[in-house]
């Protein structure tokens, strides 16, 4: 296959792209390196350095004999999506090419308008890319389990079939989202079940849990391979916070009560996930959608997880339940279907005592870099900074 990957300088998307080289795949990446910048804006670095795209390209190719495109640009340029398109003619575009943090859309105004605007119309233009230049393209696009919300009902994948005055349709699954950054996935979701409606576009929204992990089978071929790992309250998610914060006997930051529960992943399914939807196409016309996460846990249990993990590395670790800056429910009902990509053949990595020590060692090793002063939340869902910066 010709892949495109779109955010391939990113936590995914430079290990997708890798991933597909060692199949055999031939692979583009593009990128503008805002997610660089924005690190910069916050004061941010992920814990190890992570070399340029173009050094990691280069180096893949040393180790591996294998090119990858490399094109930089935005995606908010329709010019360069039209003229990337033309290019690489791809038979699947995978798109990870989003600002990806709930607490960065939530900082100030300017945040979530930038979150907005460089998600919903990247995606914009590169639907009317592919319709213009490769309508037979099969995108493959990175939603968010975060578009469901905690309904008080099961979550199906993507649609829900109603009863109203005696009559059945099906529909999108309703959403409930609890962040700008999450509403610009929505938004996205709502435009591409368009542009498949009315073009008959190709596409497969897949709606990421959390994920976790540090390294894939490509990236520990060489240091320069690494990928981007962030434990700051900006982007790094939750296990992946608790992992540091335990490897420098810090308390775990449990935000509020703790019963908030989530689909999860390892990041090497990510890659599994991505690459059966890619491989296994949708149907022109047709809007597919796959819950992407293995297992679900609340933020209570992996807490107790790296507690145990902890103490196997003889360190005490203790939990901190701290005033909970966002705005979500703490204790739910959560019942979330993830039966397709299990039916295209993924077989899960799940999250077991060796992953979790296996992650420790790996940060224990790294963490005299770590900046402490990044860990605490300052961004609050209501009031608080967002007012103050607006
Ligand atoms: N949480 C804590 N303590 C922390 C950090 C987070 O209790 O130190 C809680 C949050 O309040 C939340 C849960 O853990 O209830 C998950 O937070 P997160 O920061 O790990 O994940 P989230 O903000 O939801 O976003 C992440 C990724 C995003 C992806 C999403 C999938 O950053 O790109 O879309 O996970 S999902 O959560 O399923 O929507």
């Amino acid at each position: 296959m010709r892949v495109l990957i779109l955010g391939g300088d990113g936590y995914l998307g430079w290990p997708t792209a890798i991933h597909f080289s060692a199949a055999g795949d031939e692979v583009w990446v593009a990128d503008n390196f805002a997610k660089r910048q924005w690190e910069l804006e916050e004061g941010i670095q992920p814990l190890r350095p992570v070399p340029t795209l173009h050094r990691r390209v280069a180096r893949w190719r040393e180790l591996t004999n294998n090119p990858i495109h490399l094109r930089v640009g935005d995606l908010t340029n329709h010019r360069f999506v039209y003229k990337l398109l033309e290019e690489a003619r791809p038979d699947a575009i995978v798109h990870y090419a989003e600002q990806p943090s709930a607490p960065y859309s939530m900082q100030s105004r300017t945040t979530a308008v930038n979150t907005q605007v460089n998600n919903v119309a990247g995606t914009m233009n590169l639907l009317f890319g592919i319709q213009a230049i490769c309508p037979d393209t099969h995108l493959v696009k990175l939603g968010t389990m975060g578009e469901y919300g905690t309904p008080n009902i099961d979550i199906e994948e993507g649609y829900l079939t109603v009863e109203h005055n005696g009559r059945t349709d099906t529909v999108l699954y309703p959403k409930l989202p609890g962040s700008f950054y999450h509403l610009s996935k929505v938004h996205d979701s709502n435009n591409i079940y368009f542009a498949c409606r009315i073009w008959g576009l190709r596409a497969t929204d897949l709606n990421q849990g959390v994920v976790y992990g540090i390294d894939t089978d490509q990236t520990v071929l060489d240091e320069t391979l690494a990928t981007s790992f962030h434990y700051d309250h900006v982007f790094g998610t939750v296990l992946n916070r608790f992992l540091v914060q335990a490897s420098l006997d810090l308390p775990l930051t449990v935000y509020g009560k703790g019963g908030q529960t989530r689909g999860f992943l390892n990041i090497r399914d990510t890659l599994q996930c991505v690459e059966l939807a890619a491989r296994n196409p949708a149907d022109r016309g047709e809007f597919r959608v796959f819950n992407q996460f293995t297992e679900q846990f609340s933020v209570r249990r992996l807490a107790e997880m790296v507690v145990a993990a902890g103490g196997r590395h003889g360190l005490d670790v203790k939990v901190d339940q701290i005033e909970n800056p966002r705005v979500e429910r703490e204790e739910h009902y959560y019942n979330a279907r993830h039966s397709k990509l299990a039916d295209l053949g993924l077989v899960p990595h799940l999250l077991t005592d060796a992953v979790l020590d296996d992650m420790l060692d790996t940060i224990v090793r790294h963490n005299a870099a770590v900046d402490t002063s990044t860990l605490m939340p300052s961004i609050r869902w209501a009031g608080g900074q967002v007012a103050a910066k607006a």
